[in-house]
């Protein structure tokens, strides 16, 4: 079977990480999204073809031409935008089989696939999509089931319990001639759920399969957060590959790659992942659900907690990163500081495409693209953004947001 993987989106909710490169490169856990894509869908195809276009080049130097054996084709997606146009990019490669169709941008664990097979071939379905119970809906397409089957899916219907649409299918190849005939939706997309639609109302069978694992889509920034947390949580093992000075006290789990050394009086708090070639301490304060890139550096009085840190980047001098996501080669400056909770102990709010949207969350701090250089003693507020290659000047309180290239003085 082959493995369609959906990476041709522009992932404008994620800005400033994806100023420059496609969303799902984006690491969580030291490891780009699509990697994990990759490894879960592994054992089920047998050839893999990425739907690319966005910053597409940079992918693929990421991901090369195969992947533990197996061959990746890339694919640029047809002119418009949805879901249903980039899988029906695909339609040269696809012979008479089944294949399956994963959006590249979510976290799932390798049982769903499995799971979605085990029903797509009892119940000799035309389709099959991976479901998974939710209280409230607000945010996803809502699966409407009768006994084995799909009636329908409906967009985001609002705060109503139900099952979710997770971005996971397996489409026999006449998915193909429904796309062809699926309208523009409000948005001015091509969706997947409206060709699947169509095939419902035209007596075509999908079914679909109830996945109770942890999966996130990763739409928003916090959403990086989460499933940083997640994937530390359940899935880091402790292992020191670097060096440890005396003096350093490392409670597990923790993951210390090869080439980091980590200097005395260093407190680390499991679960942490820190790559290879890093630099950590002396007297630094690492708290629990942190990833750390390869080569940073986080030095003296500096304390960081639940924090993405990407490679290159470094917190060297009396810095506090809270609840915040640093792109790649980013540089703050002494005591530069994130604030990470509101005054009034309100939810933080973050601008998302030019709408203000409620994160959820009472601790949000820094989101930092790549590329920028901060100086000293700047304060930045719950939830704001600095976007790639921006540079903020001394003293500044970063209490907006700030756009890619721009320098900041006061
Ligand atoms: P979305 O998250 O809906 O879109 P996006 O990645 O462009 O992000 P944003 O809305 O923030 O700009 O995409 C879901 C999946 O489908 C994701 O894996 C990217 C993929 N996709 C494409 O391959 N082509 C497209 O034209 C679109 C819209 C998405």
């Amino acid at each position: 079977m082959k493995g369609v993987v959906l990476a041709a989106g522009k992932g404008e909710r994620l800005r400033p990480l994806t100023d420059d490169r496609p969303k799902v490169m984006l690491k969580v856990a030291n490891k780009a999204i699509i990697d994990y894509v990759f490894e879960n869908i592994y054992p089920f195809v047998d050839e893999f073809i990425v739907i690319v276009r966005y910053q597409k080049e940079k992918l693929m130097e990421h991901l090369g031409d195969e992947y533990g054996g197996k061959p990746i084709t890339y694919v640029e997606q047809i002119e418009g935008e949805g879901t249903a146009k980039a899988i029906y990019s695909a339609i040269e490669y696809i012979e008479d089989e089944e294949f399956l169709a994963v959006n590249g941008d979510i976290y799932f664990e390798r049982e769903g696939i499995k799971t979605l097979l085990q029903s797509f071939r009892k119940s000799n379905a035309d389709a099959a999509l991976l479901v998974k119970e939710f209280e409230d809906l607000t945010h996803f397409g809502m699966v409407e089931v009768e006994g084995e089957l799909v009636k329908s899916i409906k967009e985001k219907p609002g705060a109503v319990p139900g099952y979710a649409n997770l971005g996971i299918y397996i489409f026999k190849p006449d998915v193909f001639r429904f796309i062809e005939n699926t309208p523009q939706s409000q948005r001015g997309e091509y969706e997947i759920t409206d060709t699947i639609n169509l095939m419902i109302k035209e007596g075509k069978k999908v079914t679909y399969a109830v996945y109770d694992g942890y999966w996130n889509d990763i739409g928003r920034p916090w959403n990086l957060l989460e499933l940083n947390e997640y994937i530390l949580k359940n899935h880091l093992q402790h292992s020191i590959k670097g060096i440890v000075e005396e003096g350093a006290v490392i409670l597990p789990p923790v993951e210390i790659g090869e080439g980091t050394v980590v200097r005395s009086g260093a407190y680390i708090i499991g679960p942490v992942k820190i790559g290879k070639n890093s630099k950590i301490g002396p007297n630094c304060f690492i708290r629990p659900y942190t990833s750390i890139g390869d080569k940073c550096h986080i030095g003296n009085a500096v304390e960081i907690k639940n924090s993405i840190i990407m490679d290159h980047s470094n917190a060297p001098h009396l810095n506090y990163v809270g609840d915040s996501i640093i792109g790649e080669n980013t540089n703050l400056g002494a005591g530069t500081i994130t604030a990470n909770l509101r005054h009034d102990k309100g939810t933080v709010k973050v601008e998302v495409k030019g709408k203000l949207e409620d994160s959820g969350r009472r601790k949000l701090g820094a989101i930092i693209g790549h590329n920028v250089k901060i100086g000293i003693n700047v304060t930045i507020y719950p939830g704001r953004k600095i976007g790639s290659n921006s540079f903020i000047g001394p003293g500044i309180i970063v209490d907006k947001n700030i756009p890619p290239n721009v320098l900041v003085i006061a």
